[in-house]
């Protein structure tokens, strides 16, 4: 009976550790036409394995694509919705809407 109490609190402290490991969803709005907010290429920084979502905001359609970084993705063109992407490599990514160009809509993701 003892031996079961050190193992269950053995455990416990494990958990409470591994809370602080756990990885994360950051959000990422996806505005009329923007990422994040307007004006400027803003910068989100996750760590790796984080996901990121972006939330489809706007009135208008917009799609999420990486010009260039470690790994390229694309979401469909969406208007509503959300699209979720885990980052597993580090690096940076310069990401565009290609619907409004990148002089217009882009932002860079930063993965640690
Ligand atoms: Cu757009």
């Amino acid at each position: 009976m003892r031996k079961l109490l050190v193992l269950v609190a053995a455990g416990a402290t494990l958990g409470a550790l591994a809370i602080p490991a756990l990885a994360a969803t950051k959000s990422v709005k996806v505005g009329d036409d923007y990422f994040v907010r307007s004006g400027g290429v803003p910068t989100v920084t996750v760590n790796r394995n984080d996901t990121v979502r972006w939330r489809f905001q706007g009135d208008s359609a917009h799609n999420v694509v990486v010009r260039s970084g470690p790994v390229k993705f694309r979401s469909p063109t969406k208007s509503s919705g959300s699209y979720s992407k885990r980052v597993t490599r580090s690096g940076l990514y310069r990401i565009i809407c290609e619907i409004h160009g990148a002089d217009d809509q882009s932002m860079r993701l930063r993965v640690r």
